[in-house]
């Protein structure tokens, strides 16, 4: 199973993935799950947001126990973020019914779609639509880099956008929805005795999600000839933006946070053009909002006295933001009962600075995550890993806490 999505997207040349919304990679993968929906006997359906829910049981029934997360990527991003939580959900399933569990609860398997946000910059859109924490209108207005907009994307990919938006129905008869992802981090790494199998803890319990959020910096000069401008004639946004970039390390190790400009737009973008534009994306966590808060006015600060000194125009937009999600406690709490049970050991609880859609989905409904060991932290890279003792650690505990949750 975890094979057939290997080659999906898959770009030859760096072994990374792109896997972008309403892309032909997206509707492949979305084919993959609706086969192994169906090879299982489970009701496959689409919501109106272009999510994928498989079921098991009468959704009508409410109070459903809910699994996944999602199949897109970041550019060239890795083969667990995302896919390692679906195909974990299909094989605890399997595990299940292999056990003889008896369902008292109907249960479903979840694909949200364009949860990376890598073709329309927005992180969680399928989530965020159902959830109603992203309006139609706004939704209407998000383009990708050649102007396509979100519903022409969708329309090409044979998906009716024209009913896009929040869902209370369908959250309403959820009980609990619960995301097993691949930790993009080390704390389980570092907490045991390195990655080998059976050492330190394979599978750990999410408590918090950063508050985080994306920034555009657009820096205004003058386009001009690179080579017979003087110096002192120029207004070259590149030096304002590069400054910005430094001190936006500078001012998060200050706060110990994390900031990085990871996504850049020049225009004219000539090697022989002074640019005329400098567009560059922040992306800032914080374990908190007053930190966030100090390193990004801070970041901004720096930025306009940079672009002064250059006689450069700044315009900085906060294009989204999502607040710290602190996992409700009972069914954190349920989860490390169920697996301090079954294992006999204290599962690690930790925080993540990544954005997930169990973050999203906080608050309309119960979430909780479990995180995968994850050997060297790596992730957004073709590099991301592993251990294929790791990952089954993790389907036995999603199978575990599914029990323990839908099959009283
Ligand atoms: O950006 C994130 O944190 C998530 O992987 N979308
Ligand atoms: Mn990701
Ligand atoms: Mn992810
Ligand atoms: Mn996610």
């Amino acid at each position: 199973m975890w094979a057939d999505l290997g080659p999906i997207g898959r770009n030859p040349e760096t072994g990374g993935y792109r896997r972008y919304a309403w892309t032909g990679a997206d509707a492949d993968c979305r084919t993959w799950f609706q086969e192994q929906a169906e090879s299982r006997g489970l009701a496959y359906e689409t919501d109106r947001n272009g999510n994928q829910w498989a079921w098991l049981g009468d959704p009508s029934q409410g109070d459903a126990v809910v699994t996944g997360s999602h199949l897109d990527s970041v550019p060239d991003g890795g083969a667990f973020d995302g896919p390692l939580g679906v195909v974990s959900s299909f094989a605890a399933l399997d595990e299940l019914r292999a056990r003889g569990a008896r369902f008292t609860k109907p249960l479903a398997i979840t694909n949200f779609g364009d949860e990376e946000g890598a073709r329309f910059g927005l992180a969680c859109v399928g989530s965020r639509l159902t959830a109603g924490k992203l309006t139609r209108e706004a939704a209407y207005e998000l383009r990708d880099a050649d102007g396509v907009s979100l519903p022409q994307a969708m329309e090409a990919a044979g998906y009716d956008p024209s009913t896009i938006g929040a869902d209370p129905e369908r959250l309403a008869r959820i009980g609990a929805f619960v995301e097993l992802h691949v930790e993009q981090g080390r704390a389980l790494a570092l907490s045991g005795s390195g990655s080998a199998a059976g050492s330190g803890d394979a599978v750990g319990i999410a408590s918090a999600i950063w508050p985080h959020g994306r920034w555009r910096f657009d820096f205004r000069g003058e386009a001009n000839h690179a080579g017979t401008t003087r110096l002192v004639d120029r207004r070259d946004p590149m030096l304002s933006y590069a400054e910005t970039v430094l001190a936006a390390r500078r001012e998060a190790e200050l706060a110990g946070a994390v900031a990085t400009f990871g996504k850049i737009a020049v225009e004219p973008n000539g090697v022989n053009a002074i640019p005329s534009l400098v567009r560059g994306w922040l992306d800032s966590r914080a374990a908190d909002q007053a930190t966030l808060d100090t390193v990004v006015t801070a970041i901004e600060k720096a930025a306009r006295e940079y672009a002064d000194r250059h006689g450069i125009d700044l315009d900085v937009v906060r294009e989204s933001f999502t607040p710290v999600v602190e996992f409700e406690h009972a069914l954190r709490d349920e989860l490390g009962a169920v697996l301090r049970e079954r294992t006999g050991r204290e599962v690690p609880v930790l925080g993540t600075g990544a954005g997930h859609d169990a973050g999203i989905l906080s608050g309309s409904i119960p979430t909780a995550m479990l995180f995968v060991r994850n050997p060297t932290g790596v992730s957004h890279s073709p590099a991301e890993h592993a251990a294929e003792d790791d990952c089954l650690a993790g389907v036995q505990a999603l199978a575990d806490v599914l029990e323990g949750l839908a099959c009283r």
